[in-house]
């Protein structure tokens, strides 16, 4: 292609010198480097395809320089503090039915009804006769599930959890 350009080229200049025209051998030179300068500058722009350039995958990670800090000892079990809490003994029901509460917590049973109640634990705890208006504590150092009953009213039965 571009060898038959120049050779057309220089034939024609040949033909054009062969005029003795000196304007007219200049112009045909002028037009031959115009043809050589195009063909190179395609040449160019299809060699300049190259890859894009791709950020660096290995960046660096952060150094910490805190690592010889030591992680704080375990806290011991938290316990939740032990609390007052009472249950009331109204209508030939404990009220509530079922506390739970943490250990070291005292719970206080109120004697609302116009009748004699007790309140005694399967483990052997009792509260004796209680009249209106009367109360018993009874404090739980121990974690378990504490039922108990009135003695005279064995349909009455409610439960303490200590946790
Ligand atoms: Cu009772």
């Amino acid at each position: 292609m571009r060898r038959t350009i120049l050779a057309s080229t220089f034939a024609a200049t040949m033909l054009l010198a062969g005029c003795g025209a000196d304007d007219t051998i200049s112009t045909g030179t002028t037009g031959t480097a115009a043809s050589t300068s195009s063909v190179a500058a395609t040449t160019s722009a299809e060699g300049e395809t190259t890859a894009p350039a791709t950020p660096s995958p290995d960046a660096p990670e952060p150094v910490s320089p805190t690592t010889t800090t030591q992680a704080p000892p375990p806290a011991p079990a938290q316990q939740a503090d032990p609390v007052q809490r009472t249950v009331d003994i109204i209508g030939f029901e404990f009220e509530p039915g079922t506390l739970t509460v943490p250990v070291g917590s005292t719970i206080t049973w109120v004697q609302k009804d116009d009748s004699l109640h007790t309140v005694d634990f399967t483990d052997g705890t009792e509260s004796g006769d209680l009249t209106q208006g009367q109360s018993y504590s009874r404090t739980f150092t121990e974690p378990g599930t504490y039922d108990y009953v009135c003695f005279y009213h064995p349909r009455m039965t409610a439960t303490v959890i200590v946790e």
